[in-house]
C-alpha cells in the first residue's frame, strides 16, 4: 500500500481506499525487456493432432505415410514406364508444352535478388505465424472456438471444471522455432509478423511488376492446358527416378511451373487475404463476407497456405538439391548457366547471414521487446490508423451466437471486489472524469436507467480465438453526450477494478472517434443476463473494430485525456505496456 492510500483510509465511506486514490497512482510501470521471470511460465504443448471422424490422429503418422507413398509411387513409376503406352505418352508430353517460349534473358539480378529477399522474409514470417498460433495452439472451421470442436490441436483438451482461460491455454515454443519462442509472446510475434510481411508484400510487389514488365512471368505463368498431361509426365520421370532433361535456365517444366504459380499466384494472395480477414475491424466492416470467411475459416486456410508453403519448400529444395545443385545455385545466385562454382560462392555466405538472422532473432527479441514494439508500431501505424477508420457495423443474429466464448485476462481478486459482489454491486460506482465538462458518477441502477442498446457481435481475442455473444448496455455516444469532453481531450481511458497479470491495474486507451460508433456500448449484459464476473460484471466495454484486450472488463473509472503517455508504462494499455502489444489493434 503507498502512502497516500494509508492517508486517505481514515475517511469513512463504502468505496475502498484504493478507489481515492488517484487513477494514475494505481498504475504500474513495466520492464522493456521481455523478463522470464516476471513472464507466464513455460508450459509444453503436445505432438499436433488432426481430427477425422472424432478421432484424434498424431501428425507424425504423416511420416510412415509419406514414406510408404513415395515408395509405393517409385515402385509404380518405374512399372508404368516399362509400358508402352507410358512411353508413348511421355513421348508426346515430355515434360513443358511445345508451345512455351524460351526465356533468353536468364535469371535477371532483379529476380535473384527478390528470390533471396523472399527466402529471408519468409524465414521470420512464417517462425513468427508459428509462434502467433502457439499463443492458442487449436484450429476450428466455424466462427465459435467451443473446446471439442476443433479440428487440429497442439494444446490437451481443455480441462473442466476450473476455470481455464485463453492465457492459460498457449504453449510454449522452443526459441529456434518460434520468435521469441517464449509462452503468450504473441504481442511480439505479431510485430514481427506484420512489420516483414509489409516488406514480403513490398517485394512481391516488385517482383510481380517486373515479371510481366519483362519476359519472366512465362517462366511461372501456364499458357495452355498442355501443362496438366505435361505436369503428369514429369511427375512420373521424377518419380521413376528417371529425371526429365533439366532446361529451368529459358523454361520451366510443368510440374515446376505449376507449383511455382500457385506459390507466388495462389498461396501468398490467400495468406495475405486470409490474414486480413482474421482482423476485428476488416471482418466486421466487410458484413456477408466477414461471416461466410470468418475469423475462425480463415484462420485454418491461412495455415494451409502454410502448409503449401513448408511442401513448397521442402519439395523446392530437396529438387534443388538432386536435379543438379552446381547447376542450379549458378542460375538462382549468380545468374549464370555454367559449370562453375560461382552460385555457390553467392549462396554459402548469404545462406549464412540467413543462418545468423534466424539465431538471433529470438534472443534479440527477448532482449529489445520494446524496440521490437516501437519499430512494429512505427512500421504499421499508418495501416492501422487507416484500419480503425474502418465502420465495424457487422451485427449477427441470435442464432449466430456461439456456445462458448473463451474468458480470458486476469480476474479481480481485492477484497473491494469481493465486497462489491456481496452486495449485488449496490456500492458500485462508475466515475467519468477528466477533460470533460461534465464529470460524472452513475450507479448501477443509474446506469440501467439509461438507454440501453443491444448487439450481437463477434469477439476477436488476439490470441485468435474468437465467439459471438449479444450485449446489450449503454452507448458510449449518450455518455460522451452526457459529460462533454473538452475539445482537447483525445483518448478515453478504461481503468478497471481488476488488476493485470504483474500486478497494477488494468486499463486501456481508446481514441474518442472509435467511442462514437454506434456499437461502442458499455455493456451490461451478455446474452440477456448481467455479466458474470468471469466476463466482466457490472461493466465492461465493447469496441467493435479492436481486438478484445482493448475491451476492458470490471471497468470502475473512464478519464478523459490528451495524452497517455503519463500512464503505466506509457504505451496506452495495460498490455501494450506489459505484452509490448500496440495501442492500435483494428487487426
Ligand atoms: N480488466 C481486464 N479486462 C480485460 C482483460 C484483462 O486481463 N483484464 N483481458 C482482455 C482480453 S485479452 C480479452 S480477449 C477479453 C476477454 O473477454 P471475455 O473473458 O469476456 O471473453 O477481455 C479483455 N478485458
Ligand atoms: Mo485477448
Amino acid at each position: 500500500m503507498t502512502k497516500e492510500n494509508s492517508e486517505h483510509h481514515s475517511t469513512a465511506s463504502p468505496k475502498s481506499n484504493a478507489s481515492q486514490t488517484p487513477l494514475k497512482r494505481q498504475l504500474s510501470g513495466a520492464d522493456d525487456r521481455l523478463k522470464l521471470e516476471h513472464w507466464a511460465p513455460p508450459k509444453a504443448g503436445i505432438v499436433p493432432l488432426i481430427r477425422f471422424n472424432n478421432r484424434w490422429y498424431s501428425v507424425l503418422w504423416a511420416l510412415p505415410i509419406i514414406f510408404v507413398l513415395l515408395v509405393a509411387g517409385v515402385a509404380i513409376a518405374q512399372g508404368l514406364r516399362e509400358l508402352a503406352s507410358v512411353q508413348h505418352f511421355i513421348e508426346l508430353f515430355p515434360g513443358a508444352p511445345a508451345s512455351q517460349p524460351a526465356i533468353e534473358t536468364g535469371f535477371p539480378l532483379w529476380l535473384r535478388i527478390g528470390h533471396f529477399l523472399n527466402l529471408v522474409f519468409m524465414m521470420f514470417i512464417i517462425r513468427s505465424g508459428i509462434q502467433i498460433l502457439a499463443d492458442h495452439p487449436r484450429l476450428y472451421w466455424h466462427r465459435d472456438c467451443t473446446p471439442g470442436t476443433e479440428w487440429f490441436r497442439f494444446q490437451k483438451p481443455v480441462p473442466r471444471g476450473q476455470i481455464w482461460t485463453a492465457k492459460d491455454d498457449a504453449v510454449t515454443l522452443p526459441g529456434w522455432l518460434g520468435i521469441p519462442g517464449v509462452r503468450h509472446s504473441i504481442g511480439l510475434a505479431r510485430w514481427w509478423h506484420f512489420s516483414i510481411n509489409t516488406l514480403w508484400l513490398l517485394n512481391g510487389l516488385v517482383i510481380y511488376g517486373l515479371l510481366f514488365y519483362t519476359d519472366q512471368w512465362q517462366r511461372i505463368v501456364p499458357t495452355t492446358w498442355e501443362v496438366f498431361p505435361n505436369a503428369l509426365s514429369v511427375a512420373i520421370q521424377y518419380l521413376s527416378l528417371n529425371f526429365p532433361e533439366e532446361q529451368s535456365w529459358t523454361k520451366y517444366n510443368s510440374l515446376q511451373q505449376l507449383t511455382y504459380f500457385i506459390t507466388v499466384f495462389i498461396a501468398a494472395p490467400t495468406s495475405v487475404f486470409t490474414g486480413f480477414m482474421q482482423s476485428p475491424a476488416i471482418s466486421n466492416h466487410l458484413g456477408w463476407l466477414g461471416r461466410v470467411l470468418n475469423r475462425q475459416r480463415a484462420r485454418s486456410i491461412h495455415f494451409l497456405a502454410l502448409w503449401w508453403f513448408l511442401f513448397f519448400i521442402l519439395a523446392h529444395v530437396t529438387l534443388v538439391f538432386i536435379t543438379g545443385a552446381r547447376s542450379n545455385l549458378n542460375m538462382m545466385w549468380a545468374g549464370v548457366h555454367d559449370e562453375s562454382w560461382s552460385g555457390f560462392m553467392m549462396f554459402v555466405p548469404l545462406i549464412s547471414i540467413v543462418g545468423i538472422l534466424w539465431a538471433i532473432a529470438s534472443p534479440l527479441t527477448i532482449r529489445y521487446a520494446r524496440y521490437v514494439q516501437r519499430i512494429g508500431a512505427f512500421m504499421l501505424g499508418p495501416l492501422k490508423g487507416f484500419l480503425e477508420r474502418f465502420d465495424p457495423k457487422s451485427e449477427l443474429t441470435e442464432a449466430d451466437i456461439s456456445p462458448f466464448l473463451w474468458p480470458n485476462g486476469t480476474l479481480p481478486n481485492s477484497s473491494e471486489y469481493e465486497e462489491l459482489v456481496a452486495n449485488d454491486f449496490a456500492h458500485y460506482r462508475l466515475c467519468i472524469s477528466g477533460l470533460v465538462e461534465s464529470p460524472q458518477e452513475y450507479s448501477l441502477a443509474q446506469l440501467r436507467a439509461l438507454p440501453q442498446q443491444s448487439q450481437i457481435t463477434t469477439h476477436f481475442c488476439i490470441q485468435g480465438w474468437s465467439g459471438v455473444a449479444k450485449w446489450s448496455g449503454v452507448p458510449m455516444r449518450d455518455i460522451l453526450a452526457a459529460v462533454r469532453p473538452k475539445p482537447e481531450a483525445r483518448y478515453a481511458v478504461f481503468y478497471s477494478l481488476a488488476e493485470g497479470s504483474e500486478g497494477g491495474r488494468y486499463y486501456d486507451c481508446h481514441k474518442i472517434s472509435n467511442m462514437q460508433h454506434k456499437l461502442t456500448i458499455l455493456a451490461l449484459d451478455m446474452n440477456d443476463e448481467s455479466l458474470s464476473v468471469l466476463h466482466g460484471a457490472p461493466l465492461r466495454l465493447r469496441c467493435e473494430n479492436e481486438l478484445g484486450f482493448k475491451m476492458v472488463k470490471w471497468v470502475s473509472a473512464i478519464e478523459f485525456v490528451e495524452d497517455f503517455q503519463h500512464l503505466g508504462a506509457g504505451h496506452g494499455g495495460y498490455n501494450e505496456d506489459h505484452e509490448f502489444y500496440g495501442y492500435k489493434m483494428p487487426i
